[in-house]
């Protein structure tokens, strides 16, 4: 059975994972056996995590580059290709949030978000897509959010975003599902990052929504997504097309309940 979930000798690479949820889910791969390539953006956050990947056992690779800048993508995957292997796994994670109300937002930093959480994804989906067609053989994982389906106050762009890579999720698997690449998403709730230690502080009364809000009754601990990471990786999603698996504690099951009861 367990072969089912085995990633040994398959190139994983994960964007976004020297922090965070990005992190969690690039050391579940690896732990599962895939051969590990981290991309960032910071020369220090790409150190410090190199060394937080190894102290866990994890000799990851790391390629510092902007996935919004399409030249450096296509520069930087021909050479992880050449110097690591045939990519077999891609997880689209890198992403940002910028929480201003509507009315205050200005357009560049709306276009800057779309640009990071929608177009980083499109582009490095095209660049490691085309060999992966070509190859007969794939996994993309593009990391959602709730915010994939539910509105909330302050983050026009990010919700914008992120609506918009559910539907880039749906409509890549249409098209490459055929060539053997399978194209999912993964919708976590609201975990335990670096992005949520501001409305996560305790007295927040963010915080307390969020607990009051989630049926699990809990923040998630960003290790809660390695099992729905493992396996839209692997052989055993390969006839899962377009899904986005949402880990959220129930979240979207409910629509909540009075705060008093
Ligand atoms: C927010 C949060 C969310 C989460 C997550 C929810 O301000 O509402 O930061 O956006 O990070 O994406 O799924
Ligand atoms: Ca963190």
């Amino acid at each position: 059975m367990t072969h089912l979930f085995d990633l040994t000798g398959k190139v994983a690479l994960v964007t976004g994972a020297t922090h965070g949820l990005g992190m969690a889910m690039a050391k579940a791969l690896a732990k599962a056996g895939a051969t590990l390539v981290i991309n960032g953006n910071t020369p220090a956050k790409m150190e410090t995590a190199l060394q937080q990947y190894a102290a866990d056992g994890i000799d990851a690779k790391g390629y510092l580059f902007d996935v919004t800048n399409e030249e450096l993508a296509i520069e930087n995957i021909a050479r992880i290709e050449q110097e690591v292997g045939p990519i077999a796994i891609l997880v689209n994670n890198a992403g940002m949030i910028q929480r201003t109300p509507a009315l205050e937002m200005a357009v560049a930093d709306f276009r800057k978000v779309l640009d990071v959480d929608l177009t980083g994804p499109f582009i490095m989906s095209k660049t490691v897509g085309k060999h992966m067609v070509a190859r007969r053989a794939g996994k993309i994982i593009n990391i959602c959010s709730m915010m994939s389906e539910l509105g909330r106050d302050t983050v026009s762009a990010y919700a914008a975003a992120k609506g918009g890579l559910k539907m880039l999720t749906k409509n890549l698997a249409t098209e490459w599902a055929r060539y053997n690449v399978q194209v999912n998403g993964i919708g976590p709730g609201y975990f335990a990052t670096d992005q949520t230690a501001p409305i996560r502080v305790d007295g927040h009364p963010f915080n307390d929504f969020i607990i009051q809000r989630t049926p699990a009754g809990r923040w998630g601990d960003p290790e809660d997504l390695g099992g729905a990471t493992i396996f839209l990786a692997s052989k055993a999603s390969d006839f899962v097309n377009g899904q986005i698996l949402y880990v959220d504690g129930g979240i979207l099951a409910t629509i909540g309940k009075p705060s008093n009861e």
